[in-house]
C-alpha cells in the first residue's frame, strides 16, 4: 500500500487530493514539519527523507519519492483512467509540468518569503508584489477556462488550488483575482477535494503550530 507523509494543510495535501480524487487507498503518516518528528511513533522524519519535507511518498516496493511534481505524477499514473494527468508523450503532458513547476517554484515557494522569511515591511511588500505577478499569470490564463490543462481537472489543479488556500497566510487576497476566486471554488465543489481539505482542516487544529 502506499503511504503518505504529510503535514496538514502543507503542500502535501495536493497528493492527499490526488491519491482520494484517483480513489487509491494509502497509509497517511502525520509528520511535524518543525521538529521533523514524524507523529505516531516520535521517529526522525530526517531518516524517511533527509530533505526533511513534505510530501514524502512510499511505494509498494519501499521505495520514497519526493517532490510534488514527481509524487503527483507519480499518482495520476497509477490510474490513467481517472484522467488526473494527459498520457506521458502528449503536449499537455508537458503542460501540466509546465503548471506543476511554475506552481511550486514561483508560487510555492514566492508565499514563503513574507509568511516566513522576510521579518521587515519592505521586504515582506516587495515579495508580495512578486508573488502577485506569478499569480496574475496563473489568473490570466485560468480567465477563460475551467481549469489549468486541457478541459478537466488534473494534478496541476490540485496543486494551485492548494496554494491558493494559503494565500491569505501570505498577506495575499485571492479576491485580487477574480478568476482565480471562481476557480478556487469551483475545484472545492469536488467531493474528494472538500473531504480531503475538511479531513486536514480538522487536523491543523490538533497541531500546536
Ligand atoms: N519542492 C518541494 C517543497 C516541499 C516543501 O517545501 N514542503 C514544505 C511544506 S509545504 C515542508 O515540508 N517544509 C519543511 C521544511 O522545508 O523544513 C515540493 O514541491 O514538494
Amino acid at each position: 500500500m502506499l503511504q503518505l507523509y504529510f503535514f496538514p494543510m502543507a503542500c502535501s495535501l495536493a497528493s492527499r487530493i490526488a491519491l482520494m480524487e484517483a480513489g487509491i487507498e494509502a497509509r497517511y503518516h502525520l509528520v511535524n514539519i518543525w521538529t521533523k518528528k514524524v507523529i505516531e511513533d516520535g521517529g526522525d522524519f530526517c531518516e524517511i527523507s533527509s530533505k526533511g519535507a513534505v510530501p514524502v511518498l512510499q511505494l509498494a516496493n519501499g521505495e520514497r519519492l519526493t517532490e510534488s511534481a514527481a509524487v503527483l505524477q507519480y499518482i495520476a499514473d497509477l490510474k490513467p483512467e481517472a484522467g488526473l494527468a494527459p498520457p506521458p508523450g502528449h503536449l499537455d503532458r508537458c503542460r501540466l509540468q509546465e503548471w506543476l513547476s511554475f506552481t511550486g517554484s514561483e508560487i510555492h515557494k514566492a508565499f514563503l518569503f513574507p509568511t516566513f522569511w522576510y521579518k521587515d515591511d519592505a521586504s515582506k511588500a516587495a515579495a508580495r508584489e512578486r508573488i502577485g505577478k506569478s499569480v496574475s499569470i496563473a489568473a490570466d490564463h485560468l480567465a477563460n477556462r475551467d481549469y489549468l490543462v486541457g478541459d478537466r481537472f488534473t494534478v496541476a489543479d490540485a496543486h494551485l488550488a492548494w496554494a491558493l488556500l494559503l494565500f491569505r497566510r501570505a498577506g495575499v487576497e485571492v479576491s485580487n483575482w477574480p478568476s482565480l476566486v471562481e476557480y478556487l471554488a469551483r475545484i472545492q465543489t469536488r467531493p474528494q477535494v472538500k473531504a480531503a481539505i475538511e479531513t486536514e482542516m480538522a487536523l491543523r487544529k490538533t497541531m500546536a503550530v
